[in-house]
């Protein structure tokens, strides 16, 4: 039975929920383990070549099966079946989400509108992949015939978080004779750094926007359109050697004066912080090649498979789902700490900021009513050791509870000596002593003072997930974003809100454009703002004229 239009508070497993965390809120992570010794190989889930453990989760069986209640009350079930059938899932932008479509294998159907799209995803994808061929052979050549050394994507949010994080989580398999940046700020910086050093007849701008409109990467586009032109002779001719587009505006591509044949299309149906894995992902396939950006597809699609048939009690984005509304609506805790052991994901945390906090920072339900619990916790992190020496202080003996995700490989990427070992004992020490903590007990018994006693002393039963692969791969890079694209899923429909639409961004996009005028014009504006506004803009115009 779906309880659809019941208040999640008042769902039956929601109440059952809060009775069982009564009983279990004061149990010690330590007494968990101490009673149950095998809940280490136990509360583990090992599927699509990733690993899970979940043990060091303030959770036990009874918890998870609650949990899984939950979800089959809130409709998860058929939640998962409408967005693979492709319906108007974002209900308030009247939009399908069909992100999965973009890595469904050739040959499969995933309808929209009456029309299967893979054959439309593929044809994109073939584009890309004959484009990036040319490019990273030399056969694609600048206005001069120069071969293009330097590649700059523009674009922002969910145009540039997913390529930057995509890139730099598999430089490793990337063509080290390009070069790659991202430009992102509308400040200026962004750009003048990004070029600075570059010649203009070996650089390819990508201007990665869904809409083209948005104001960053418009402004940049035209600046960088600029600094390319004066660099190749003004001819205006030179812009189609040095400029691709990633849009689903051809009407505005042409008008910006790139070739639409040098455009590579986006759909409606794919939501900018879901499009890594579409054209917005140019860059990435230009820096790894086909190939490799095929992998990348093809673990996204395995996770998709496994997240769309496994039970839910064996189904990993459903597990890490459902754990963090356990930790979130139960346990309280307000954000949640994304540490992956390896340097190649230092993009990653920033990437799943947007994911997860643009997809659930709702306070409304679908049906536009105030939500009765918090919504996404605030996710941020930074890769293993480096937070140890600084945030993880406040993890470990702070006021405030911060489940933590660790994302860590068996094998490196890059073998030297003793480093990797060193590295994986660093995750799995840290994830012991934020469970089982010191006691006053093992402190004293090392010999400490005794007034020294409490600020040595650890409390422990600090929640944390593990998730282990073999090896960070571009294949490996699909299942892993895929997990939290899906968990994100998971938590959207219990909490009944609708996780693919953005109003706070729109917002954004036009709230600064009243106060250009007044920036910008020659005549003192009569500001109509509040009397701190007013005299921030007065004062900005009058110390720029000085
Ligand atoms: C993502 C958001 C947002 C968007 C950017 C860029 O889900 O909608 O981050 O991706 O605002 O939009 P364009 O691609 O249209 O420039």
């Amino acid at each position: 039975m779906t309880n659809e239009f019941q208040p999640l508070i008042d769902r039956a497993a929601w109440k059952n929920l809060e009775a069982h965390f009564r009983e279990i809120r004061d149990r010690h992570l330590r007494t968990l383990f101490a009673d149950d010794p095998a809940r280490g190989e136990r509360m583990t889930l090992d599927a699509a070549g990733i690993f899970l453990d979940y043990s060091k989760n303030r959770a036990t069986g009874k918890t998870i099966e609650l949990l899984r209640q939950l979800a089959e009350e809130s409709g998860l079930r058929a939640a998962i079946d409408a967005m693979f059938r492709g319906e108007k899932i974002n209900r308030t932008e009247n939009r399908a989400v069909l992100h999965v479509a973009l890595r469904a294998p050739r040959g499969t159907t995933i309808t929209f509108d009456g029309e299967n799209v893979v054959p439309q995803v593929h044809a994109v994808l073939d584009k890309m992949a004959e484009f990036s061929l040319r490019v990273r052979s030399g056969d694609w050549k600048g206005h001069t015939g120069r071969r293009i050394r330097n590649v700059i994507n523009i674009g922002i949010g969910g145009s540039d978080l997913g390529p930057v994080m995509a890139y730099e989580a598999l430089r490793f398999y990337s063509d080290r004779n390009l070069n790659f940046r991202f430009v992102s700020n509308v400040d200026g910086t962004d750009l003048a750094e990004a070029t600075r050093d570059l010649d203009p007849a070996e650089t390819l701008f990508i201007v990665s926007s869904k809409t083209f409109t948005t104001l960053e990467t418009m402004t940049n586009a035209e600046s960088a359109r600029e600094w390319s032109l004066k660099g190749l002779g003004g001819e205006a001719r030179a812009v189609a050697r040095h400029f691709v587009a990633v849009s689903t505006n051809a009407a505005k591509v042409a008008e910006f004066g790139i070739d639409t044949a040098n455009m590579f299309g986006v759909w409606d149906w794919v939501g900018g912080r879901y499009s890594m894995d579409s054209a917005i992902g140019l860059s990435t396939m230009l820096a790894t090649g086909p190939e490799n950006f095929r992998s990348l597809l093809n673990g996204f699609h395995q996770m998709d498979e496994h997240f769309r048939t496994a039970p839910f009690e064996r189904n990993l984005p459903v597990l890490m789902g459902l754990l963090a509304i356990w930790n979130n609506n139960f346990l309280g805790a307000q954000t949640v700490a994304v540490l992956p052991y390896d340097q190649y994901l230092k993009r990653f945390p920033a990437y799943l900021q947007q994911l997860t906090m643009e997809s659930n920072g709702k306070h409304v339900t679908v049906d536009g009513i105030n939500v009765a619990c918090d919504t996404s916790p605030v996710y941020w992190g930074e890769p293993g050791t480096n937070g140890q020496h600084s945030f993880y202080q406040l993890i470990h003996q702070g006021t405030r509870l911060i489940p933590c995700d660790f994302i860590a490989f068996v094998r490196s990427l890059n073998p030297l000596g003793r480093h990797h070992d060193l590295l994986m004992a660093n995750v799995f020490a840290q994830a012991e002593a934020l469970a089982f903590g010191k006691t006053p007990e093992q402190v004293k018994a090392e010999g400490t003072a005794d007034w020294l006693v409490p600020h040595r002393a650890f409390e422990g039963n600090r929640p944390s997930n593990t998730i282990l692969a073999e090896r960070l791969t571009p294949e490996t890079l699909g299942k892993l974003i895929a997990l939290y694209e899906h968990s994100v899923f998971v938590q959207g429909v219990i909490w009944n809100i609708d996780s693919f639409d953005q109003w706070g961004v729109e917002l954004g996009k036009v709230l600064a454009q009243r106060i250009v005028p007044e920036l910008e014009g020659p005549k003192e504006p009569s500001l109509q703002h509040d009397s701190s506004t007013n005299s921030l803009i007065l004062r900005y115009r009058k110390l720029k004229s000085t």
